[in-house]
């Protein structure tokens, strides 16, 4: 039956992984996957998830499926996280939220549901360039992807003035997926004045946006300031679908706890939306997961262990923020006469370093240190330990 079956390539970002596990050099250095480090370079269990998660033991919950749209109360304590505690839309029971199997999961089934019923032109426009994953989760839900101008390699910078070219240029009726903070691979975010004219630019189009917020807190350590764009759209009276993720901001990686949005124009659109997602939920995976999203209710919903979380967020955003300072520091010690300010304009996981795949390839082979091909560093793996060895490296390539 599979004699037909070629190898398939390994994963872009998850492949890299793999490359590292089988180096044997003592320095090597993995600055591919974005899963936060602390400053040892170990992977990092929040103390409020530890707590949760203790919490949880002693309450002996039973192992009963959730329903298909999962716990209800997760998905109130998420949307809220979104759009603040005093939203109008969650007031008035507009939104359609469901528990998704994390930030990927969630994305999917937004892109199932537009897939369906998306009344317009069927066509993801994505950033140049965007998340890896975004092409494929959207092509194998059966929309085209197409694409605008994001990132602009002379300045390693936004490149505002493209974006709002090519947004002018889609079809009205499209969906436009937006990173709502911390672009992946780049660290680059518009500023809130380009987020208001961007906003405005998408509202005359009658385009619609799909907010991909994986990272809320992770970029600048305040849950608050990096929902901005999403409570801004919101604000612009724009309907919105929204993908959420506590991989990052919580570590909860592999436990999969995520929501999926869609923010309708009453409480009856919103009911009739949710049926519809739950009906395409059932035969892909039935129900979801209840571990990770009964952490994050614990954690939301507790007033001492939501502090202890907001200061953990904060803590990983400062590391990864000090981080950035002193790698352009150590470049520069190195004598390297490069350019290097984006290192600490870019704000996130990743810094997109400019570095073409031929640095790329010295690092992994000269210095066994890891990263993808576009020369996306990411930052939660670099350490007070291994900065300046990262920064020697850096510099003799690129010299
Ligand atoms: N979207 C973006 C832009 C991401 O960078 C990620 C993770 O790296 C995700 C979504 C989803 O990740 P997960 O499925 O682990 O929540
Ligand atoms: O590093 C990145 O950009 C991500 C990381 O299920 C990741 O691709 C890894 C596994 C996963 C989702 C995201």
């Amino acid at each position: 039956f599979w004699s037909h079956v070629e190898m398939g390539p390994p994963d872009a970002i998850l492949g890299i992984t793999e490359a590292y596990k089988r180096d044997t050099d003592p320095k090597k250095v993995n600055l591919g996957v974005g899963a936060y480090r602390d400053d040892n370079g170990k992977p990092y269990v929040l103390s409020c998830v530890r707590k949760a998660d203790q919490r949880l033991i002693e309450k002996q919950f039973d192992k009963e499926y959730l329903p298909i749209s999962g716990t209800a109360e997760f998905c109130e304590r998420s949307i809220k996280l979104a759009l603040g505690d005093n939203s109008q839309v969650v007031a008035s029971g507009s939104n359609a939220t469901v528990q998704g199997i994390s930030g990927t999961g969630s994305l999917r089934i937004g892109a199932a549901f537009l897939n369906s019923f998306f009344p317009g032109n069927k066509v993801v426009y994505l950033p140049i360039p965007s998340w890896g994953n975004h092409t494929p989760i959207f092509k194998h839900a059966g929309l085209d992807v197409k694409s605008y101008k994001f990132y602009d390699p002379k300045t390693c910078g936004f490149d505002f003035a493209g974006a709002m070219d090519d947004i002018a240029k889609i079809p009205e009726r499209s969906i436009i997926l937006l990173h709502a903070c911390a672009h992946n691979p780049t660290g680059v975010d518009p500023n809130p004045q380009q987020w208001a004219e961007m906003s405005a630019l998408i509202k005359k189009k009658n385009l619609f946006p799909y907010m991909d917020m994986a990272y809320q807190g992770f970029a600048s350590g305040d849950i608050d300031k990096d929902a901005a764009a999403v409570r801004m759209f919101i604000n612009d009276g724009h309907e919105i679908a929204l993908a959420q993720s506590f991989a990052k901001n919580m570590g909860l990686y592999g436990e999969r706890a995520g929501a999926f949005t869609i923010v309708t124009k009453s409480k009856d659109e919103a009911a009739k939306v949710l049926s519809q997602i739950k009906i395409l939920i059932r035969p892909m995976y039935s129900n979801p997961p209840l571990h990770g999203a009964r952490i994050v209710n614990e954690i939301l919903g507790d007033k001492e262990l939501r502090a202890e979380w907001l200061k953990e967020v904060k803590g990983m955003a400062d590391r990864i923020i000090s981080v950035r300072t002193k790698l352009r520091d150590n470049l520069k010690k190195e004598g390297s006469s490069r350019n290097w300010q984006h290192i600490t304009d870019q704000i996130g996981m990743f810094c997109f370093t400019g570095m073409n795949p031929q640095h790329v390839e010295r690092l992994t082979k000269e210095f066994h240190i890891y990263l993808t091909k576009d020369g996306r560093i990411s930052m939660a793996g670099v350490t007070s330990k291994n900065v300046e060895y990262l920064a020697h490296a850096m510099h003799q390539v690129t010299k």
